[in-house]
């Protein structure tokens, strides 16, 4: 946590701005000072809950889980030297990490909503899994500060490659070269490895910081520069709110810093509460649901008893007027045989009878007494 912040934590002073320290009091100086310049800094955990693992956290967290993938240290596999050397270990984690196979998770759906709502700034995040762009974020709004999976080139003659033939290699768990003849170099993710300089956006966005409003930092451990520095370029007296398992980076020091120390889902949700927009948010994450049938079904509304009645009315009397056609056809067949002349509108003019006196009531009036 390298920052002049770390070790000056302090709760228990009143704050200058909100009316205390809390989401409610956040939530209050949002609507009534028309706060519309949020910046919302976020790392690896806003994705736990996708199924996708943080670095750092004990026993879940990639670093402890790269076993399988034979480094001495877990950080090589984002080590430029290392990838050079031996870019299997990134590629197999790659396959994992991979865009495509995650939801996002209602944190991503959250940062849209400020989006729409017209509330965000910017959102500079560290992570690399594109779930912003797929909860519907647009690029220019996103300051991907160690880069993603979005694109990527050879790193000899910088020349792009083809996104499809990425993905098939991606999947297929394959090193892709560069297409280049005569070039042949390492295909990489614009992805950050350490050791490379962060994409031109993020130093283009760090005067925003200073600018904003109120600042959301969620799911980071804030250790990581030069990220880790920008909670700390917010004005003071700009509130600045942590949704995280714990403290970190120094949040908490300022007076009008707020801590909702925990699950971050759950903390978006207390949020969410606390602005009235918890309807809004689980539509807007359902939206994110990849299987589109379960989503229809869950959203298609669901009939009152009066339309169920009347479907059922519809149903029962077309299958009562297809009986009394085959009735009707076979009476007339019969009399033809016996010589007697058709009578085929006797049995029609009843069943408009029956339509005419409001449906079958009278045949199904455990239907009729239940619409009353
Ligand atoms: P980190 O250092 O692993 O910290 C994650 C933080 O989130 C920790 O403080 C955790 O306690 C907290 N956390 C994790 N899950 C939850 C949860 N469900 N509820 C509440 N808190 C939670 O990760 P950082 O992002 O700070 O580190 C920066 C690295 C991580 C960047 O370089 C990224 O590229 C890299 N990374 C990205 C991804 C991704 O794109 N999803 C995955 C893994 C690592």
């Amino acid at each position: 946590m390298g920052n002049e912040e770390s070790s000056m934590v302090d709760d228990s002073t009143r704050p200058s701005v909100l009316e205390g320290r809390n989401v409610e009091a956040v939530a209050k100086y949002i609507k009534e000072r028309n706060v519309q310049r949020i910046v919302v800094m976020v790392g690896a955990g806003i994705s736990t809950s996708a199924g996708i693992p943080d670095f750092r956290s004990p026993d879940t967290g990639l670093y402890a889980n790269l076993a399988f993938l034979d480094l001495e240290e877990p950080e090589d596999v984002f080590d430029i030297g290392f990838f050079r050397q031996n870019p299997k270990p990134f590629y197999a984690l790659a396959h994992e990490l991979y865009p495509g196979r995650y939801r996002p998770t209602i944190a991503h759906s959250f940062i849209k909503l400020l989006y729409d709502k017209g509330l965000l700034l910017k959102h500079f995040t560290q992570n690399i899994d594109c779930l912003e762009r797929q909860a519907g974020l647009p690029g220019d709004i996103i300051v991907e500060a160690h880069g993603s999976f979005a694109t990527q080139r050879c790193i000899e003659c910088k020349t792009p490659y083809p996104d499809e033939e990425m993905q098939k290699k991606v999947q297929h768990g394959e090193v892709p070269y560069c297409l280049v003849p005569q070039c042949n170099g390492l295909v990489k993710p614009d992805i950050v490895f350490f050791g490379e300089s962060l994409p031109p956006s993020f130093f283009e966005s760090r005067d925003l910081p200073e600018q904003a409003d109120l600042c959301i930092v969620m799911g980071t451990s804030l250790s990581v520069q030069p990220f880790a520095s920008l909670p700390v370029l917010c004005k003071r007296g700009t509130p600045r709110v942590l949704i995280n398992m714990q403290q970190v980076g120094g949040l908490g020091s300022r007076p009008d810093d707020v801590l909702i120390l925990g699950d971050i889902d759950a903390g978006v949700r207390k949020f969410a509460k606390a602005m009235g927009w918890e309807e809004e948010l689980e539509a807007l994450w359902e939206v994110t649901n990849p299987d589109p049938k379960a989503r229809e079904a869950e959203n298609a509304p669901v009939p009152s008893r009066d339309e169920r009645l009347r479907q059922e009315v519809d149903r029962l009397t077309a299958d009562v007027e297809r009986t009394l056609n085959l009735t009707e056809s076979y009476q007339q067949r019969v009399r033809e045989k016996l010589g007697e002349p058709s009578e085929s509108s006797f049995i029609k003019v009843d069943s408009q009878e029956q339509s005419r006196e409001g449906g079958l009531d009278h045949v199904f009036p455990h239907l009729a007494r239940e619409s009353r």
